[in-house]
């Protein structure tokens, strides 16, 4: 290698080196970008995250047991949550079943998603009861009328008396047990029922009795065993519409649902 080549070769190394340094230098460039979030931005994201919280929450507490809750919920996990294993262990009788406290724990599917034609008014009749100091008058507008006992401490409407997602009427039983409902009415033609709730959610109906109209006061009773089947039972009162009849009024008082 003669003395040009030399310098040649010397001045390639040093442009090549002075190259990579270029290029380490630019990538120090890169990393020392910082990523810049604004203010807004910030509370963008936190709304935004608040937002979708509060979508899970209420689309399961709106409807619990499907969409997001189905992720954790079957219906035989949702009712093993839900209800009660045995609601007689703890209650010997029915709250309110003779209506001294109003209409608290009672209900109706009128107007609920199942039935939501029917129509019918609710009234504690205070001059005509079978114990005192009232009775539950219905006075149907839009017959069929279903009422049903609930646990819970007011009154209110079942959208879906069937649905294992609604649990207020469902009263946890143990299979098996002997069970006598009853009740003292007056009035029209009214139908006592005692409805099951199956392990898997399904409803059927256990058994039902109906009375014939009465103009003194009287008393409806079944007597029925309890399905293996069934997990929990809901005791419901009909009144329909006999055809060419006018609109039935009930009277009903001390409503009883008892394990034998
Ligand atoms: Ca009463």
């Amino acid at each position: 290698m003669n003395k040009e080549q030399k310098q040649r070769k010397r001045n390639f190394l040093e442009w090549l080196f002075e190259e990579v340094d270029e290029d380490e230098k630019d990538s120090d460039k890169e990393g020392e970008y910082e990523i810049e979030i604004s203010l807004g931005q910030i509370i963008a994201i936190i709304v935004i995250t608040l937002l979708f919280v509060f979508w899970i929450i209420f689309s399961y507490t709106k409807n619990p047991g499907v969409g997001w809750g189905k992720i954790s919920f079957s219906p035989q996990g949702y009712i093993e949550q839900k209800i009660e294993k045995n609601y007689f262990q703890d209650e010997t009788c029915l709250i309110n079943s003779n209506f001294s406290d109003g209409l608290k724990h009672w209900a109706t599917s009128d107007g609920g998603s199942v039935f939501p034609d029917s129509k019918s008014k609710a009234i504690l009749e205070k001059k005509d009861f079978y114990s005192a100091p009232y009775a539950l008058k219905i006075k149907t507008i839009a017959p069929a009328n279903r009422y049903f006992y609930i646990k819970k401490d007011k009154s209110d409407v079942i959208n879906n008396p069937y649905n294992y997602l609604e649990t207020d009427h469902w009263l946890g039983i143990l299979p098996g047990v002997k069970v006598r409902g009853s009740f003292w009415y007056k009035g029209d033609i009214v139908m006592l029922a005692l409805e099951g709730l199956t392990h898997d959610g399904n409803w059927q109906q256990i058994k039902a009795f109906t009375g014939p109209k009465t103009d003194v006061w009287s008393k409806l009773e079944i007597k029925t065993e309890i399905p293996e089947i069934c997990r929990a039972v809901a005791l419901s009162i009909t009144i329909n519409q006999a055809k060419d009849m006018p609109l039935p009024e009930v009277l009903i008082d001390d409503v009883e649902l008892f394990i034998e």
